[in-house]
């Protein structure tokens, strides 16, 4: 299925929706602090998240999974539905696989397939954390951390080998992330799981090729509950700079314990320009990747506040790599992405909204409760007609959940590919 340009300009025209009239009274609010709207609309039509090959199909827990229908069972029809995804939004024109999950049979179908649909093959995901049916060496006790020699090199050949992979597609990215760590204490010694694991990550981050990056993710606990060899920040920020320049940290929303500071810490790395790459999601609990925005707005606000701060004031922090990191067992997976890519752009464009010179003024003053009426000002604006304006300016739909279901997507799929579908992933 393929959603056309004349269909959305029709689907707009019908919609009849009064956002113009929002945008002049932001607009005039705006102007008169030195903030420019038109500027935000311009950054929100650029904006691009890319989309997980995962987060296509309903995802499970260990209890059980429940098939949505009509989920994509192809890496082709993975692209396909992103494609959906970006005619409607304009704003998902990339996309990040995981490998073995999506092993391009032939590259070149699998190339064409994405450029028809102006989709960029953002960051390879190596996978390290399963056995695969035909694996010469196991995982169990560990990858790029492992005591066994052979089950380090072997992890080590496997992101060799995504790079290779992602070399053909034209990525220019490796992000590691790591379940390496131990269950039970004294099951590991963690200077030696610490050290194996810098040698391992030096090892790929050498074999790269020289315009490419290398994105090392963080978690604190889970599928291992006692503790994780890359747990945290400072870790993967310590392995970043033992790997060397292109070699970065990235931040998973959903990889912090309760109530951890997020914002400060893209702050603390956007300022020593290691900020590489981010996972949108949110959670109530812990690793939830529950719908970006739907638990936590603030903070997903607060975070953006930081992300904006970085992107003008930290040149020397490359433009980070954005990635939606979601997927979850009740909701219609696309659906569910078409509201993050909503909240995404909604949380960044009430950052850009921040005045700025105001905050910096209050902040001199220490006029602690200006500080917090201006960033509450921003955050407490309707910001939505922004993001339709954006949508228009660069033709997607201007309300893409409307035109989802306006056009059956769901249905087409599920008649194109059945009721009983699964997707390779998580
Ligand atoms: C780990 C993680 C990581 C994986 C993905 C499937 O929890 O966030 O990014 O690659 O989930
Ligand atoms: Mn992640
Ligand atoms: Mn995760």
């Amino acid at each position: 299925m393929k959603i056309n340009t004349d269909q959305l300009s029709e689907f707009n025209k019908k919609q009849n929706d009064s956002f113009e009239n929002e945008i002049d009274y932001l607009k005039n609010k705006f102007a008169k602090k030195g903030i420019s709207v038109a500027n935000i609309i311009q950054k929100l039509a650029d904006f691009q998240v890319a989309i997980p090959s995962w987060a296509l199909g309903a995802g499970g827990t260990r209890f059980g999974r429940f098939s949505y229908g009509g989920e994509p069972a192809s890496l082709e029809q993975k692209l396909d539905d992103i494609g959906i995804l970006h005619a409607l939004t304009k704003t998902a024109g990339a996309v990040s696989l995981h490998i073995p999950w999506d092993i391009p049979e032939d590259v070149n179908a699998i190339k064409d397939i994405a450029k028809s649909h102006h989709i960029v093959f953002d960051a390879m995901n190596s996978n390290t954390f399963q056995d695969q049916p035909d694996a010469k060496e196991s995982y169990k006790f560990g990858s790029l951390n492992s005591m066994n020699e052979a089950s380090r090199e072997y992890a080590v050949a496997h992101n060799k080998e995504v790079i290779r992979i992602g070399e053909e597609l034209g990525s220019k990215s490796l992000t590691v992330w790591l379940a390496d760590g131990a269950s039970f204490p004294g099951q590991l010694n963690f200077q030696n799981a610490l050290q194996n694991t810098e040698k391992s990550l030096k090892e790929i981050y050498g074999s790269m090729p020289e315009d490419w990056k290398l994105f090392i993710e963080y978690k604190p606990y889970e599928p291992n509950f006692y503790s994780t060899t890359i747990q945290d920040w400072g870790t993967s920020f310590m392995l970043a700079n033992a790997c060397g320049d292109r070699a970065f940290t990235l931040v998973d929303l959903g990889h912090h314990l309760p109530n951890t500071n997020i914002e400060q810490i893209v702050a603390t790395l956007m300022y020593k320009g290691k900020l590489g790459g981010f996972h949108f999601n949110d959670s109530k609990y812990g690793d939830d990747d529950l719908t970006v925005g739907s638990i936590k707005p603030y903070a997903l606000f607060l975070i953006f506040n930081e992300l904006v701060y970085g992107m003008e004031n930290n040149p020397h922090n490359p433009y980070p790599a954005w990635m939606i990191d979601a997927s979850h067992n009740i909701k219609d997976p696309l659906e569910d992405l078409l509201q993050s890519l909503e909240a995404i752009l909604i949380a960044y464009a009430q950052a850009l909204l921040v005045d700025q010179k105001a905050l910096k003024q209050a902040q001199l003053n220490n006029d602690v409760t200006q500080c917090q009426e201006i960033l509450q000002d921003a955050y407490r604006t309707d910001v939505r007609s922004l993001v339709k304006a954006a949508r228009a300016k660069s033709g997607a739909a201007v309300n893409p959940m409307e035109a989802y279901r306006a056009f059956d997507v769901r249905k087409t799929l599920i008649e194109a590919r059945g009721l009983k579908t699964v997707a390779t992933g998580l």
